[in-house]
């Protein structure tokens, strides 16, 4: 079972951590201490009303972990993007640790094993009117176990989980092995020298069909994704033959 004090025993570093039984979401939670001013570990059992991107919703039954990490970032990290893409390289490090398996990612914030999303990442800013960064909070999502009343219909064909039974302490090791292996980064400076590439080569979508959904309109474009460049963007080439580097936003893979 998840608790503080065996997540503590883990860290390499002394981040302060909290383990409630459920929360609405940790990313909320993480929001209500970030007056404190010190990095801070917050993670739930279960989450009611767990959030990802663009308002929708990140299903946190018990049996996964749900953790967010409060951050106040050096003047050097501006952006949140950039948080969200070393953090998918050290989870994917810290998954392939714990779990005989193969990560990919895809663009910007999904772990997949096996072409099913096994984790989320949803990482919010709060900006000072100087444009730098008050606090950052890295939330992190990771289907460990399969729900015992399983995936609903809508994400039950793309979704999957880590284990079918939970190998002794996994839960705390891995949590404290995503924070490990994210700080080495974070400490850094978010150096891309040190993820970029592997970023690249966990991507399961270069090469690949897609349809980019346009944020402002919200309709779909069909693609095909050609590469990462080096401000983690996801550059796409339209059927007109344009290119585009996108910031954000959400793509699918087409069926073939
Ligand atoms: C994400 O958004 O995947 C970010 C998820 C971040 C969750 C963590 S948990 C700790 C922290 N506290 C929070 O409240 N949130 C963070 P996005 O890329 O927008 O994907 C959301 C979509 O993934 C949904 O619309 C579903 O299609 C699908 N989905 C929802 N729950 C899932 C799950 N448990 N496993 C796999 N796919 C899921």
């Amino acid at each position: 079972m998840l608790t503080a004090e065996k997540i503590s025993k883990y860290l390499t570093e002394p981040i302060t951590v909290s383990v409630f039984e459920t929360l609405e979401s940790t990313n909320r939670t993480a929001r209500e201490f970030a007056a404190g001013k010190r990095e801070h570990l917050i993670i739930a059992r279960s989450q009611s009303g767990g959030r990802g991107r663009l308002g929708r919703s990140f299903f946190s039954p018990n049996g996964g972990l749900y953790m967010s990490l409060l951050l106040y970032p050096q003047s050097d990290i501006t952006d949140v993007s950039l948080i969200t893409s070393a953090a998918a390289v050290a989870v994917s490090r810290a998954i392939e640790c714990v779990a005989d398996v193969k990560c990919e990612i895809k663009w910007v914030n999904d772990i997949y094993i096996e072409g099913k999303k096994v984790c989320g990442i949803l990482t919010e800013g709060q900006m000072r009117s100087d444009g730098m960064l008050d606090y950052a909070i890295l939330g992190i999502g990771v289907n460990l176990l399969p729900p015992t009343c399983g995936f609903p219909e809508d994400i039950a064909s793309r979704a999957g989980s880590l284990f079918d039974e939970l190998p002794t302490d996994t839960d705390n090791i891995l949590a404290a092995t995503i924070v490990n292996e994210f700080m080495l980064l974070y400490r850094s400076g978010l150096d891309k020298e040190l993820f970029l590439d592997e970023y690249r080569s966990r991507s399961c979508l270069i090469g690949r069909e897609i349809d980019v959904m346009r944020i402002v309109g919200g309709e779909m474009k069909s693609a095909v994704a050609v590469g990462i460049d080096d401000n983690c963007r996801l550059v796409v080439r339209y059927d007109d033959g344009t290119t585009e580097a996108l910031e954000s936003g959400d793509v699918t893979i087409r069926a073939t």
